[in-house]
């Protein structure tokens, strides 16, 4: 391992240890539209290094949030029906477990395009998200949920809080990774909350990411890997309880953990602790092997795809992930070995995947074309897309699903 020179982003420390790195990439949700056009696509390193001393796991460059959202921002969550089926029974438990009513104030940074707030808004409950992203958050307002175009800090929620407008429940779906201030963007939230509110909050779980070898969901937007006991950690840090959570399957296994600041812990959550020491998470020797297995899913894939292109297979990818966009760039997958990419985003059709500039079509191109595989990028939605691609199936088509290890299915 390299020691670092760069502090950690909870606690300080300077001693952080790099345990992997990707290389530089193009930023991966920066889809290109003309690739021909000399458009320059800068690049950024990409390595993961661990804290000694709180446990937080996280990448060492910091690439400016207006870069990385403000701007043409493609990610818009309602293309996925997965995600919204997963959103609905999300906010009727909260809705049922916390009494919620027209006098109740819910309130979500990272709102994206309001598909979750959209939900309580069908119960008459007051919502008001926030968001940087300009597109996803107009598409917000256009269905009907106020949304602030901007980003969450703590100086938004003082605001807020001066107007009178505290939260009975904070929503932050995968957005506590994303953020720069880490610190301050769970100072806002503890700031936001009435006495007795609850923030709930979904982040993809590093255990799973090791366990299951997923290297591509680390991608400049993700800067935080969060463990159970880093997460302990840093909400003490801002006198907040992380009181319960629980285990979810969405985006490659996730967390949603339940935030307050009087609540009195559950099991479960000793129960990760325990668990998560029992295996090692809290020390750097857990890590060290990652490396070597990342570069096995490598070597395996690639050698895969050449192979079955040097048998004359024709191969195409589902899904124009974030990431998707790891993946082809570190595995080294361009335009000799995949063809192009479909993905159900308008947003993204007719665009380029970054660095390697595969085209983006509509999925209805699968079975006019009938490549003969069709590589998941979007991996976390695979029971989903293969269900809606049975005629692909059927007629021949097979899926290669390229972690925990390339298998073809
Ligand atoms: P998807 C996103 O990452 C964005 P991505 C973000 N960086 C984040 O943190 C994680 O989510 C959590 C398409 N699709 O959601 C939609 C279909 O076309 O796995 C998406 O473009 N048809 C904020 O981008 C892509 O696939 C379908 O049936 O890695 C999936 O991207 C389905 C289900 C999806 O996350
Ligand atoms: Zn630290």
């Amino acid at each position: 391992m390299t020691p670092s020179t760069v502090g950690c982003r909870v606690c300080g420390a300077t001693d952080l240890e790099v345990f992997l790195d990707l290389g530089r990439t193009p930023l991966a949700d920066r889809l290109v539209s003309d690739p021909g056009g000399g458009e320059r696509e800068p690049t950024y390193p990409l390595e993961v290094a661990f804290c000694p001393q709180c446990t937080l796991v996280q990448i060492l460059e910091t690439v400016e949030p207006e870069t990385l959202f403000q701007d043409d921002y493609p990610y818009y969550s309602s293309f996925s029906p997965a995600l919204m089926e997963h959103t609905r029974r999300n906010v009727d438990d909260v809705i049922a477990e916390r009494g919620l009513g027209p006098d109740s104030f819910v309130v979500e940074p990272a709102s994206n395009d309001g598909y979750l707030l959209a939900v309580y808004r069908e119960h008459g409950i007051p919502v008001l998200g926030i968001d940087p992203a300009e597109g996803p958050a107009t598409a917000a307002a256009e269905r009907g949920v106020p949304t602030i175009n901007t980003f969450f800090t703590r100086s938004l929620a003082d605001e807020l809080v001066a107007e009178g407008r505290r939260a009975d429940v904070i929503h932050a779906n995968n957005v506590l990774a994303h953020v720069a201030d880490t610190n301050g963007f769970v100072s806002a939230i503890a700031a936001l909350l009435k006495p007795d509110g609850v923030a709930v909050i979904e982040v993809p779980y590093l255990r799973d990411l090791i366990a299951h070898c997923e290297f591509d969901t680390i991608y400049h937007e993700h800067l935080c890997y969060f463990s159970v006991t880093a997460l302990d950690h840093l909400f003490s840090r801002h006198g907040l309880i992380l009181y319960d959570l629980r285990e979810l399957a969405i985006h490659g296994g996730s967390l949603r953990l339940f935030v307050s600041r009087g609540e009195s812990r559950r099991p479960a959550v000793d129960a990760l602790l325990t668990e998560e020491r029992r295996v090692g998470m809290d020390r750097a020797e857990f890590y060290r092997d990652f490396h070597r297995r990342v570069d096995e899913v490598r070597t395996r894939l690639s050698t895969m795809l050449r192979g079955l292109r040097a048998e004359g297979r024709r191969i195409a990818a589902y899904g124009a992930a974030a990431k998707g966009s790891t993946l082809i760039n570190y595995v080294g997958i361009g335009p000799d070995l995949v063809d192009f990419v479909v993905d159900r985003n308008v947003h993204k059709q007719g665009r380029y995947m970054p660095g390697q500039h595969l085209p983006i079509h509509a999925p209805e191109r699968l079975l006019a074309e009938q490549p003969d595989h069709l590589l998941l990028l979007a991996w976390n939605f695979a029971d989903e897309i293969m269900e809606q691609q049975a005629e692909y199936r059927a007629r021949g088509g097979r899926f290669i699903v390229p972690v925990p290890e390339p298998r073809i299915v």
